[in-house]
């Protein structure tokens, strides 16, 4: 058993600087020690390079295309090679820009991968339809087949092709979904759950829903990628887009409970951790603490405790 770490600093798919710092802080926060302690061995990357693409103008509204894209092909690459090797891939974000290069290449190792997505936000705009012309509000769109018809050839991206059904799909978490978003959700008849579903049927219904949807046919590899603004934002404050009325603790770490207890989580994502943005260190630190939790939790750390099989009561 063993988990490959790589971070990804990186920025640009949003305006707000800082979450490139991501990777560091959810370090610094005790992460690789707490995956040691989960008996795994722990293979850490360190952190990609990312080349600086200096000229780099909006195509239509969206913001450096040419920075994203090329993050995201060293990213897909790196990914492949990680889970090719056989290791459970976790990525450090940076912000959500990214699931375009680690879902992707998740993809080319396991072509019939299944995401959750968890987070405020269903980061489903295409680059016609997205009000602010912020790329991590786009991701899923570069993923699904189904969209590939309104999807724009954008400069930086001709290495990537759609690879992802919208019925292989779960979003958990939703309280921020713009109108076409909503209008996309619908067309598509995708799955999910929004934190109104979460307060009418509970987390444990929820889970059971999504794993059902996308489990019930067969067992394949499961990619979770986690952006930390889909908890309540007393939980994690430093994040760039918090929206009130997002996931208690207990509801988010039961999450990865259920997708942990599965065996089939394959790679996760935990984007979005800011620290330019905690109101001071506290903040920051409580929110970097949270993502080493969600990990852990998502890698096998459960609440009621372990031990191993040949442990003797003294
Ligand atoms: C908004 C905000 N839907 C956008 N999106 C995200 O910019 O497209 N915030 N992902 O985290
Ligand atoms: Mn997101
Ligand atoms: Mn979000
Ligand atoms: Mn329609």
């Amino acid at each position: 058993q063993s988990v490959a770490v790589l971070g990804a600093p990186f920025s640009r798919g949003q305006k707000r600087r800082g979450v490139e710092h991501g990777p560091k802080v959810i370090r610094d926060a005790g992460l690789i020690e707490r995956l040691s302690g989960l008996d795994y061995s722990v293979h850490d990357f360190g952190d990609l390079n990312f080349p600086h693409i200096e000229k780099d103008e909006p195509y239509m509204e969206v913001k450096f295309p040419r920075n994203v894209g090329a993050a995201n092909k060293i990213l897909s690459g790196a990914v492949s090679r990680a889970i090719g090797a056989g290791h459970t891939f976790v990525m450090l974000g940076g912000d959500h820009s990214l699931a375009i290069g680690s879902v992707s290449g998740h993809a080319q190792q396991c072509p019939d991968l299944c995401l959750v997505w968890v987070d405020a936000h269903a980061d489903i705009n295409t680059p016609v339809i997205s009000p602010s012309g912020n790329l991590h509000g786009q991701p899923v769109a570069f993923m699904l087949k189904e969209l590939q018809s309104k999807m724009p050839s954008l400069p930086g991206f001709s290495w990537m092709k759609p690879f992802l059904s919208s019925r292989d799909l779960v979003y958990i978490g939703l309280r921020d979904v713009d109108p076409g978003e909503h209008h996309i959700l619908k067309d598509l008849g995708i799955q999910y759950f929004t934190m109104r579903d979460i307060d009418r049927l509970g987390i444990q219904r929820v889970m059971e829903a999504t794993l059902d949807h996308l489990l019930a046919r067969k067992q394949r590899p499961i990619h979770l990628s986690f952006d930390i603004d889909a908890f309540d934002p007393s939980l994690a404050p430093a994040t760039g887009t918090p929206v009130n009325g997002g996931l208690t603790y207990r509801e988010g770490i039961y999450i990865t409970e259920e997708i942990h207890n599965t065996g089939l989580l394959s790679a996760m994502d935990l984007v979005e951790v800011n620290p330019m943005l905690g109101a001071n260190p506290e903040a920051v630190e409580a929110t970097a603490s949270l993502a080493v939790d969600v990990i852990a939790s998502s890698l096998g750390q459960t609440r009621e405790g372990a031990h191993g099989s040949n442990m003797e009561i003294p």
